[in-house]
């Protein structure tokens, strides 16, 4: 790939000639080359071929030019959504997903993305555009001034700058390699604009750019480590796995799911790594999951953190007596992250490397002939999943009207069982907890969710990425409060026409639609919003289509048009409004004022 750097660089000392005013070609023309035009050399020599972003002073040009090298430039409405989908795009494919901003207020935008990629563990590089340093260092009231550097510091896995056309390759090499490697997150790049239209002699500037060798390396496991795992796991009566989506990230599909089948231990897939095995898997214990948290007595963590979303690995959820306490279990936890173990409770058996490495090296540490778990602890599993799993068949058969969460989901369902190459997006409160809880998946790394922080606003950005770096049918399932975080980006998706079908779960509100007033006043309620929205009109405002549906069947036919079409599609589905929960499924997060004696 170096023949793409030498090729453009001399593509553009050869426009420069023929620019009127140039005159006549000088005896012996001197290639040279540019910062636009190292930044994108150094972006696709390392197999970068999509930018998200939003163009402005001073990256408009780059943005031009990235097209016409043949990277595809996806511009959004706004940087938080290019940002959005850059993360999700690295979580997809392992290469970090770019986001290319304007300097100061872009920039901010985009750094929302940056820290949510750096919490999520993913690989994005957040680009942005900069002001001129010696301004913007003395304060001095630049255009867009602000000290961009520091700002990302706290909020990125690294952050660097590059300020001479020589350094760009160092500096684009290092970004790549910071946001692979190890556990991967968010990266910022500042480029000021003086950088851009820096030039020099093409062939050292060829000669400055760096590919990138094994960015992400295998870390191998201690094989110390992985005995004493292996040694806890023999002891266990009660054994758990549970997957996380550093799971589903490593791509080490096969393996995993061999070592849950050849030891038979029951699994629970958190939201991101469903789908690693079919939910419908006979091991999954997601039915039983009240159950088997507090029963189980050794867990073994496979690229999931024992953060919030596991309780931090005590109190009730896990048996234990308090809210604070130890349930007893003992962890086995598997993480590239070295600093990962002990964050909540006593890890007795860090294993520490890349997935795809400790999860082979432990199938080879267990042999063939793995003894199966107790007959006991499987069956008293399978007893709550078929009671469970009957309760929801049976809320689920039902057609009320207005639709329920349950109702409409339950098209959902069938919708994603007749197309598991389909990628989910979700977000929400109760759109997303019954989603999660509802819709199964069947393939890895098809459910994209609102992650680590629970955050509304990647609905529409996830769209776009997951249509863009898959190629398939999207279905995205949103609340209609997270639906308008990002809304406007149905325009993007009719823009660049992706098969993208949006069904918003419309509550009229903020986990529901019915509250009121407590003063009786003009003004409605901070949770509500305008009643029977008509939002299936934004998609028809761009060329896509709307559907406002008020029934189960409504809704699987409007589905079902849309795949088949393959239309950018927003489908307005009418849920009762009194239907949700306040916070969804995580209503304990809720401080509630001390009741007076
Ligand atoms: P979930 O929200 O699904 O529980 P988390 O985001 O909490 O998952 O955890 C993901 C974990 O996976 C992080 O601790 C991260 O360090 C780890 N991780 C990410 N990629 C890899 C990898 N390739 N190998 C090992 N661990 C990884
Ligand atoms: N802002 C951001 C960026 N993230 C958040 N998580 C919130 C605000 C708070 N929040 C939630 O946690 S869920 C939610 C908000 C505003 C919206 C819930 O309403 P919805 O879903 O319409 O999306 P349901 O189905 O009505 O519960
Ligand atoms: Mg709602």
């Amino acid at each position: 790939m170096p023949d793409t750097a030498t090729k453009s660089s001399t593509a553009v000392a050869e426009d420069r000639s023929k620019a009127p005013g140039a005159g006549e070609p000088a005896a012996q023309p001197q290639a040279e080359t540019d910062g636009f035009q190292l930044v994108i050399d150094a972006l696709k020599l390392n197999g970068i071929d999509t930018i998200f972003g939003l163009p402005g002073i001073p990256i408009t040009d780059l943005t031009r030019r990235m097209q016409k090298d043949g990277l595809r430039v996806i511009s959004f409405r706004h940087e938080q959504n290019a940002g959005y989908a850059a993360s999700i795009a690295g979580f997809l494919t392992q290469k970090p997903g770019v986001c290319l901003t304007v300097s100061a207020p872009g920039f901010l935008n985009g750094v929302t993305a940056l820290a949510h990629a750096t919490t999520n563990c993913f690989p994005m590089i957040l680009i942005s555009g900069s002001s001129e340093r010696e301004i913007v260092d003395l304060q001095q009231g630049d255009y867009e001034e602000m000290d961009q550097l520091a700002i990302a510091k706290p909020l990125a896995k690294a952050a660097f700058r590059v300020l001479h056309a020589e350094d760009i390759g160092v500096g684009v090499a290092r970004a790549i390699r910071a946001a692979l490697s190890g556990r991967p997150g968010g990266v910022y790049l500042d480029l000021p604009a003086k950088l851009f239209p820096q030039s020099m002699d093409a062939e050292a500037g060829r000669k400055s750019l760096i590919k990138v060798v094994d960015p992400a390396p295998k870390q191998i496991p201690a094989s110390d480590a992985v005995q004493r795992a292996v040694d806890l796991l023999k002891t266990a009566k009660k054994p758990l796995i549970i997957l996380g989506k550093g799971a589903a990230y490593a791509q080490a599909d096969a393996d995993i799911r061999t070592l849950v089948e050849r030891t038979g231990i029951p699994y629970l897939p958190m939201s991101m790594a469903k789908g690693l095995l079919p939910d419908t898997h006979e091991q999954s214990a997601s039915a039983a999951r009240s159950y088997v948290l507090p029963e189980a007595d050794v867990v073994v963590l496979i690229g999931a953190r024992l953060n919030w979303l596991l309780s931090q690995g005590k109190g009730k959820t896990w048996g234990g007596a308090t809210p604070k306490a130890w349930g007893g279990q003992k962890f086995v936890q598997i993480d590239i992250s070295p600093q990962e173990a002990d964050s909540n409770v006593r890890i007795d058996a860090p294993v520490v490397g890349d997935i795809g490495s400790c999860v082979s090296a432990l199938l080879k540490a267990i042999g063939p002939n793995w003894p199966k778990p107790l007959a006991e602890w499987i069956g008293a599993i399978t007893e709550r999943k078929t009671k469970n799993v009957a309760k929801m068949a049976e809320t689920l058969a039902k057609t009320p009207s207005p639709m329920s969460f349950q109702s409409a989901l339950n098209v959902v369902r069938d919708i994603v069982r007749g197309n598991p190459d389909a990628m989910l997006v979700n977000e929400g409160a109760n759109a997303l907890d019954f989603t999660r809880s509802i819709v199964d998946m069947y393939k890895p790394r098809k459910r994209i969710d609102v992650g680590t922080w629970g955050i509304m606003g990647v609905g529409m950005g996830y769209c776009v990425a997951a249509a863009v770096v898959t190629g398939q049918q999207v279905i995205a399932v949103e609340g209609d409060s997270a639906f308008g975080f990002s809304g406007m980006e149905t325009e993007t998706i009719c823009r660049y026409n992706l098969p993208v079908c949006i069904v918003i779960m419309n509550n009229n509100g903020v986990y529901r639609g019915d509250e009121k007033n407590p003063t009786g006043g003009p003004d409605p309620s901070p949770l509500v919003f305008v009643k029977d929205a008509r939002y299936e009109k934004l998609m028809e405002a761009f060329g896509g289509v709307g559907v406002h549906v008020a029934t189960a069947d409504a809704l699987r036919k409007a589905m079902e048009d849309a795949i088949r079409s393959r239309r950018p599609t927003l489908i307005n589905a009418v849920i009762d409004e009194g239907g949700g929960t306040e916070s969804g499924r995580i209503t304990s997060l809720n401080p509630a004022a001390k009741k007076k004696a």
